[in-house]
């Protein structure tokens, strides 16, 4: 699927979006979710071909058995990482099991405040063209902008950015580019007053964090490092973030990222749902959680036009004042449009 416009971090440049799509259908129900791996391992370590295999040959197995959210996560546990691949699957569930109770999905999953507080992420672009973005986002209303960095690009952006919107609610994500070596470069970020600072350092590391950490006065969030419930316990247990960055995605599913919430607010951090340039499909199960009251800060959580000319559903999501309200039907609440969907469709197989 082309994308509106291309998004370029600081591990390289998406123009389009290629994307694994579930849908299980049975006792009249069809539920449907997406994989956020991309066709490459340059965010996490999992790409589209390693998900499908992953889920064709040891995932959808356990799926027969249509077990409970909870038995299949037991269940998966064979399985090593691969939380991506875990994920859509886990999240099918949560799409057919809501459906089978009548629930729309960010109901049947905790206490939602109705709506989720959105920001905007904004790829790395000529920095005029930044600006013009920034400006647009703040007119729709937006409570948060994110801007990418990269190493030796940090300032430059930084202070335009600071320059022109001096009291905006700013962050910046550098998705995991710096090293141990960089500490003094980062500290200059403090001059810029962000909200906090996402992943500065290597996509698997809590240690070097609570270091930096202890250097910095930017207050720190962790994206790519927090792969599961207890990998968010360690690093607020040694002052690794006082945010997370939860994409259920990256952390196994639904049910994993609902115990991530939980223990930000035991450790009193904060955390917000973050994005993966999602389809409709995988949109609606991330505005779902976003709405959730412990869901304290503003998400990556855009409405469809941001990303996709035509998304493959009817029913794209609309901002007014900074917030999206998920869909009142049952489960995700999506109504797919077949037609794009089959246009965009290469490739089909039946798993079970
Ligand atoms: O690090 O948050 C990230 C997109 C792809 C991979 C990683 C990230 C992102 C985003 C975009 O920041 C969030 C979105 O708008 O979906
Ligand atoms: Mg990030």
């Amino acid at each position: 699927m082309p994308l509106i416009s291309k998004f370029t971090t600081s591990f390289g440049t998406d123009i389009n979006k290629d994307v694994l799509v579930f849908k299980l259908i049975n006792n009249g129900i069809t539920a449907y979710s997406e994989a956020v791996t991309d066709e490459s391992p340059f965010y996490g370590p999992e790409d589209n071909f390693t998900a499908f295999h992953i889920i064709k040959d040891y995932l959808i197995n356990v799926l027969k058995d249509l077990p409970d959210i909870e038995q299949f996560n037991e269940k998966i546990k064979f399985v090593k990482e691969n939380n991506m691949a875990k994920a859509a699957i886990e999240m099918l569930l949560y799409d057919y099991y809501s459906k089978l109770n009548k629930k729309p999905l960010y109901k049947y999953i905790g206490k939602t405040r109705g709506y989720a507080n959105v920001g905007i992420s904004l790829g790395m672009d000529d920095i005029n063209i930044t600006v013009k973005k920034i400006e647009d986002a703040l007119n729709k209303k937006y409570k948060r902008i994110k801007v990418k960095i990269k190493k030796g690009e940090e300032i430059k952006i930084l202070k335009e950015v600071r320059d022109h919107f001096p009291n905006i609610n700013l962050t910046a994500d550098a998705n995991s580019d710096y090293t141990v070596n960089d500490f003094d470069l980062v500290k200059k970020i403090d001059r810029y007053d962000l909200t906090y600072l996402e992943q500065p350092l290597y996509h698997d590391d809590l240690i070097y964090h609570a270091k930096l950490a202890r250097e910095i006065n930017t207050p720190i969030c962790l994206d790519e490092s927090i792969t599961s419930p207890e990998k968010a316990e360690k690093a607020f247990e040694i002052d690794a973030c006082r945010v997370i960055n939860i994409k259920p995605g990256r952390v196994g599913g639904f049910y994993s990222s609902l115990k991530i919430i939980d223990i930000v607010k035991k450790y009193n951090g904060h955390t917000w749902i973050g994005g993966m340039l999602e389809t409709g499909i995988g949109r609606s199960y991330n505005v779902a959680i976003a709405s959730l009251n412990n869901v304290d800060y503003p998400g990556d959580t855009s409405p469809n036009e941001k990303y996709f000319k035509n998304d493959i559903v009817k029913n794209v999501f609309n901002m007014n004042n900074g917030e999206i309200k998920p869909y009142d039907y049952d489960g995700i609440g999506t109504d797919i449009d077949e037609e794009y969907l089959n246009k965009y469709t290469v490739d089909k197989v039946k798993l079970i």
